[in-house]
């Protein structure tokens, strides 16, 4: 049954919320039995891409022109990267610099949160390198010390590297303790549990699967809700001048 044309989906001048009744698969260049949902791209106004791949069986990812972090969601995914072929499955994740040969190809049906940025390189400083990990051994540091609302930073961080990945988790009833308003943009999916976004002046309940881009100064909250926590999985540039130099 069709929902009459309502959805919970909103696109503004400085956010998107796109829920899953929203989404539309495409195939990419090179990729093989992957179907793409392109959340965040330059044709909505974002500086990176962000998309949910879905794997079938032996299905690859296509070459990028640009820096990869791929986070595995559902099923397992062996990258081929350097020296080494590693096998990532649910919260296991991997950097891959701009130029560096790899490969990522699904051992069974999988879906991942693959996210790409041109690489803004910062005068002076070293070559980024491959970080593969595995979410599930990083300690979650309490956010502006409220240990209701934890953040993994899965990135390496320091002058290398122009972009961070964070997962986000909140207990029941935690909430950002302020409203945020900042240069940065976000690309974020929820992965767990829901609660109330704001962004810009609208309120949204906001689900597991649910995908959110901030244009940099978008005015933004969250509150968890429900009897488990929330969780999602967060996207920024970082480290670098707004004026590129
Ligand atoms: O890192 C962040 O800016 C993060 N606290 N933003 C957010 O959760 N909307
Ligand atoms: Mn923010």
């Amino acid at each position: 049954m069709h929902p009459l044309g309502a959805t919970r989906s909103s696109l503004k001048a400085d956010h998107l919320l796109q829920t899953p009744d929203t989404f539309v698969r495409a195939p990419l260049p090179g990729a093989e039995n992957v179907d793409f949902i392109l959340h965040a791209t330059p044709r909505l106004g974002a500086a990176f891409t962000q998309m949910t791949a879905e794997f079938a069986a032996g299905g690859m990812l296509g070459p990028t022109p640009a820096q990869r972090f791929v986070y595995v969601l559902e099923g397992g995914l062996i990258v081929e990267a350097g020296d080494s072929a590693v096998t990532l499955t649910r919260g296991g994740y991997a950097y891959l610099p701009q130029g560096a040969e790899h490969k990522v190809r699904a051992t069974s049906a999988s879906r991942a949160a693959v996210i790409e940025k041109i690489y803004q390189p910062q005068p002076g400083a070293d070559a980024p390198e491959i970080a593969i990990g595995d979410e599930s051994k990083i300690t979650g540091v309490p956010l502006m010390g409220d240990d209701g609302l934890r953040v993994r930073a899965l990135m390496p961080d320091g002058p290398p590297y122009d972009f961070a990945v964070n997962t986000m988790t909140y207990d029941p009833g935690a909430a950002l303790s302020m409203v945020e308003i900042h240069a940065m943009e976000h690309g974020l999916l929820m992965l767990e549990g829901g609660g109330i976004y704001r962004l810009g002046d609208a309120w949204y309940p906001v689900e597991a699967g649910d995908f959110i881009w901030m244009r940099p100064y978008c005015p933004q909250w969250f509150g968890a809700l429900g009897k488990k926590p929330a969780k999602y999985l967060i996207y920024k540039d970082w480290r670098r001048h707004p004026l590129g130099a």
